[in-house]
């Protein structure tokens, strides 16, 4: 056929690496941007195959996400807006690693498993994130496309969920907006703005909100969206990427896991300021108190407020659906316990990784799913969407359940369902801030966290822990999970857990009790039965104080 010929001559101008095995991980491929563009022009054939399968538009993101500068990374986007599924990152995995001469075989077992019709039209839509290699890797990712003889429509710069939000509207003949950036801000700043709109008492202090753009590309289209938010919400934004570098010292991913605020912003106490990460699909919120103490209101706050908020406003519409919090192991143990004791909220504890998330999510009415580092959302079933919709438009129902009601038919539109988006999450906590008059600070008093902490430790081979129960139970090495128990025993409100990261080479450790200095000596303990229980190598973990 044709166009197995051009995708010889033109994948012998993106050859592969002799030797390099890269694995579609928990969000794609990501590594160093020099190893990649082999992978970005075959990751553009596979969209176009999985664009023939699903006889829809396939979208492919080129970033790193909260990786520094000089990585880069590729995602696929399926026809709804959600992650690729499981057996297609397989097939990812297959043909990025076929060694140059075997491309062609590879991508023919794929279409003959998958029983492509080849005949069949593809469309892709393609973004990047700010990166200097995102250019030329997103030029691959074009060619592979077209060597296939598939259409594509590339749309520069966005963030990952504007082009996740671009693929669901294309595939949706424009029900869930449309399919441009433009399109993607009169959205979700329209429903901002009319959730916002009774609200007048706002202060411009209430109205204002100090932002850290990582340096990347979620700084560039806060600016282009500031004036659909006919300043309802004044954005003071730093790490713009005039200056920074890309997530360097700052973004959600630096401030979550040192719990400092990033550099290059100036905060005042209680002000009210928030991270994106380096492709806008995770947030964190947080203040400095008066004594200058830094308080992060994490995944866990948001996922807290936003279900404690939808709740109220169910109850008040009359509406019976059923809503549930999604989790994993990170999330700390308060947030569970207040959403189950005291919200009488149910909660449901996955595997690390929003896709693990956003499935359980669907299960439900309403699902709200966050992971403690910020990237989360909330899912509305079809059925749910339409319950609202009814009563939002009933002329026969008291105000107080019209008024919920439309309520929540705005937050619906205010938030992007397909994947947690830094923008929309940004729009919706700073909606519900409004609408509940509340600071951050009181927002920051629902619960208190438990002191907290995570370490990695270096082994072998990370695959020889092996875990259950949503990560929380090591079933090996033999003696791993049987030491962790007895060191957790020690110590007060205590709680920790193993698992083999997904993005790097590293066996991540979870620690929380009473105390930060029992939490500390609880994860360091643990570091050392990984080490000395599952392969540790280099030095052996030392206390932390
Ligand atoms: P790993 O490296 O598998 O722990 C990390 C994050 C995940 C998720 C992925 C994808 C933690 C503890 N883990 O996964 O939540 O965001 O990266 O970026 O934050
Ligand atoms: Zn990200």
């Amino acid at each position: 056929m044709a166009e197995f010929q051009e995708i010889s001559k033109l994948s012998a101008l993106h050859p592969k690496p002799v030797g390099l095995v890269l694995q579609y991980g928990t969000s794609g491929f990501r590594t160093n941007a020099k190893q990649l563009d082999h992978i970005m022009f075959r990751m553009g054939l596979l969209a176009t195959v999985r664009s023939k399968k699903t006889k829809a538009t396939i979208g492919v993101m080129v970033t790193a996400s909260h990786n520094p500068e000089e990585d880069n990374g590729v995602k696929l986007v399926d026809p709804m807006g959600e992650m690729v599924t499981q057996d297609w990152e397989e097939h990812a995995t297959q043909l990025a690693n076929a060694d140059q001469e075997d491309l062609l075989t590879a991508l023919k077992n794929i279409i003959e498993k998958e029983a492509i019709n080849m005949s069949q039209e593809a469309n892709v839509f393609v973004g990047k994130d700010t990166r200097s290699s995102s250019a030329s890797l997103s030029q691959a990712v074009l060619d592979g496309v077209s060597a296939l003889g598939g259409h594509s429509k590339d749309y520069g710069l966005v963030t990952t969920p504007q082009l996740h939000y671009m693929v669901c509207c294309q595939n949706t003949q424009g029900k869930y907006g449309e399919a441009t950036v433009e399109g993607y801000y009169t959205k979700f700043c329209q429903a901002f703005i009319q959730l916002t709109k009774n609200t007048s008492n706002r202060t411009d202090d209430q109205k204002h909100l100090c932002l850290d753009g990582a340096n990347g590309i979620g700084a560039l289209k806060v600016r282009e969206m500031e004036s659909h938010l006919k300043k309802e919400l004044q954005i003071s934004l730093n790490n713009d990427g005039s200056k920074g570098r890309l997530n360097h010292q700052c973004g959600a991913d630096y401030v979550k896991v040192q719990q400092k605020p990033p550099t290059g912003i100036q905060i005042n106490p209680g002000e009210r300021c928030c991270s994106f990460d380096g492709d806008a699909d995770r947030i964190v919120y947080y203040y400095t108190d008066s004594e200058g103490t830094f308080h992060l209101l994490d995944g866990d706050k948001m996922a807290t407020l936003i279900s404690t908020f939808l709740k109220e406003l169910l109850t008040q519409a009359g509406l019976d659906l059923k809503i549930a919090v999604v989790q994993t192991a990170y999330a700390n143990g308060s947030s569970t316990h207040y959403l189950e004791n005291t919200m009488k909220v149910l909660v449901r504890c996955t595997k690390t990784g929003v896709k693990h998330l956003h499935h359980v999510a669907q299960e439900f009415d309403v699902g709200v799913y966050f992971e403690a580092n910020g990237h989360g959302t909330v899912l509305f079933s079809k059925a749910a969407e339409e319950k609202i919709q009814q009563l939002a438009e009933d002329t026969n129902v008291n105000d107080e359940r019209k008024k919920a009601a439309l309520l929540l038919r705005n937050t619906i539109n205010v938030i992007n369902q397909t994947v947690g988006d830094a923008i929309s999450d940004m729009l919706l906590i700073e909606a519900i801030l409004a609408i509940k008059g509340m600071t951050i600070q009181q927002w920051d008093t629902i619960y208190t966290d438990l002191p907290n902490r995570q370490l990695k430790v270096k082994v072998a081979d990370r695959r020889v822990i092996d875990t259950t129960d949503a990560e929380r139970r090591a079933v090996t090495p033999a003696g791993l999970q049987e030491a962790i128990d007895n060191l957790v025993k020690k110590y007060k409100q205590a709680r920790s857990f193993v698992r083999p990261s997904g993005t790097e080479d590293v066996v991540r450790v979870y620690a929380e009790a009473d105390t930060q200095e029992s939490a500390d000596a609880l994860a360091h303990e643990v570091s050392l039965a990984v080490y000395r229980l599952a392969g540790g190598v280099g030095d052996e973990p030392k206390p932390l104080h």
